[in-house]
């Protein structure tokens, strides 16, 4: 197949991309096409082509269970952990069911241009079914969707009964990441030892590290700078994310400032969950309220690597979301101040090449010789990408169309306007 006029993401020019077996075979600026070409063509007429949305950050085994068995009235995220809490032991799902429900958000986020997703599994769960569940999924999805699974403690490592050793079982059935979350430990001093746990873990299993950390307002809460320090000691940093970092936005300058040194020489990868985020902080301010979303724009004008992500859809911890990666940039954006035009036409880097960074995605890009995974947009320009938050009009997998969608058509009736209007 042959794709014409295309606007390559943060490329000027129209080129053509012609695919082979799968594969990008070659990237060249476009031309008329001789009558004589001998492959389908697909023209998209000067349409953004990107390189496949990355869900860096997502729970799929919570997915669509908000309300059951009861709503979190508070928006915390403490109010959210009890509730999942309460629905272990009072919903009970069949592995069928849990499939079910991650296999309809997968889709969603299919269907919004998303082919790379690392997903959150709770295994402070003797039964592990929700792992088994993601386990199977992963597998069976392989064709569409890459899946990454992260073992995440989700009542603490200490504060649940055995959860080290729940940990370490769920590496050997086959997680790929391992998950700590310190700020639900009792104490400091656990907190500490758990994220020491986690990267102790993954150094001895060869596995990736991805912490919920300091997911809470406290400005007293520094678990970032544990797991910066230790991934630096062990010279794991590639490997190693701090996802939601939210009281970085409630830290002073000058702590923040010592901060940032350590993370640049740790070399790990941000999460920020905007929407998640702006829903479940803040919920103990009265005025000024704080935004409880952690420094993006100063962690990327430090060069340091940081991507955005969903966190849920429908479960005890946020009640909306649809799976599309693109309303995340936009909320983004407004709650982080970033909004110079750079800014914005930089912004999908967010949602892409950032987020294939963390997941140390290989052959990620749109580039001769790389796997022919890519998605086109509804627009002609990255500016109105984010303004206008376009439908993706493909979404294409080892050289195969696998989502299409038609884009809605509205129509202005002339009948109603004035003659000169209408006429304008
Ligand atoms: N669990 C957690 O600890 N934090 C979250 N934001 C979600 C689940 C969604
Ligand atoms: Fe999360």
């Amino acid at each position: 197949m042959i794709i014409t006029n295309a606007k390559l993401y943060g490329k000027k020019g129209l080129w053509n991309l012609s695919l082979r077996e799968g594969k990008i075979f070659s990237i060249t600026p476009s031309q008329p096409l001789s009558n004589q070409v001998n492959a389908a063509i697909l023209d998209i007429h000067g349409k953004l082509i990107l390189p496949p949305f990355v869900e860096p950050h997502i729970h799929l085994d919570y997915v669509l269970t908000a309300g059951t068995p009861r709503w979190n009235q508070s928006g915390t995220l403490f109010e959210g952990i009890q509730c999942w809490s309460e629905r272990k032991v009072s919903v009970k799902e069949t592995k069928a069911d849990i499939k079910n429900r991650a296999l309809q958000a997968l889709k969603m986020q299919m269907k919004h241009g998303v082919q790379h997703v690392r997903t959150h599994v709770d295994i402070t769960d003797p039964s592990f079914l929700g792992l088994e569940a993601m386990l199977e999924i992963k597998e069976e999805i392989r064709p569409w969707m890459d899946v990454q699974i992260v073992a995440f403690p989700q009542e603490g490592i200490y504060a649940y009964p055995k959860g080290d050793e729940l940990l370490e079982e769920s590496l050997n059935m086959g997680a790929d990441v391992v998950g700590a979350i310190p700020h639900y430990e009792f104490t400091r001093e656990d907190g500490v030892l758990s994220v020491k746990k986690a990267l102790e873990l993954a150094y001895k299993y060869g596995k990736m590290v991805d912490i919920h950390c300091d997911e809470i307002d406290d400005e007293q809460s520094r678990f970032l700078e544990v797991v910066a320090a230790e991934s630096y000691k062990l010279g794991m940093g590639e490997h190693v994310t701090a996802s939601h970092t939210t009281a970085m936005g409630s830290y002073n300058n000058a702590y923040a400032y010592k901060l940032f040194k350590l993370l640049k020489q740790a070399n790990i990868h941000f999460v920020s969950l905007p929407k998640a985020n702006l829903h479940l902080q803040g919920r103990f301010d009265t005025f000024p309220k704080r935004r409880g979303i952690t420094r993006v724009k100063e962690l990327l004008d430090a060069d340091i690597n940081v991507c955005f992500g969903l966190d849920s859809i429908m479960d005890p911890w946020y009640p909306l979301g649809d799976g599309n990666l693109q309303r995340v940039v936009e909320v983004g954006l407004h709650a982080c101040h970033m909004t110079g035009y750079e800014d914005i036409t930089s912004a999908y880097d967010l949602i892409t090449i950032n987020g294939a960074k963390t997941l140390n995605l290989q052959q990620y890009e749109i580039k001769e010789g790389n796997k022919a995974n890519f998605i086109v947009l509804d627009t002609d320009n990255e500016y109105d990408a984010v303004r206008c938050q376009p439908s993706v009009l493909y979404s294409v997998r080892e050289g195969k169309i696998m989502v299409e969608t038609k884009p809605a058509e509205t129509q202005m009736h002339a009948s109603i306007f004035s003659k000169q209007f209408s006429e304008n």
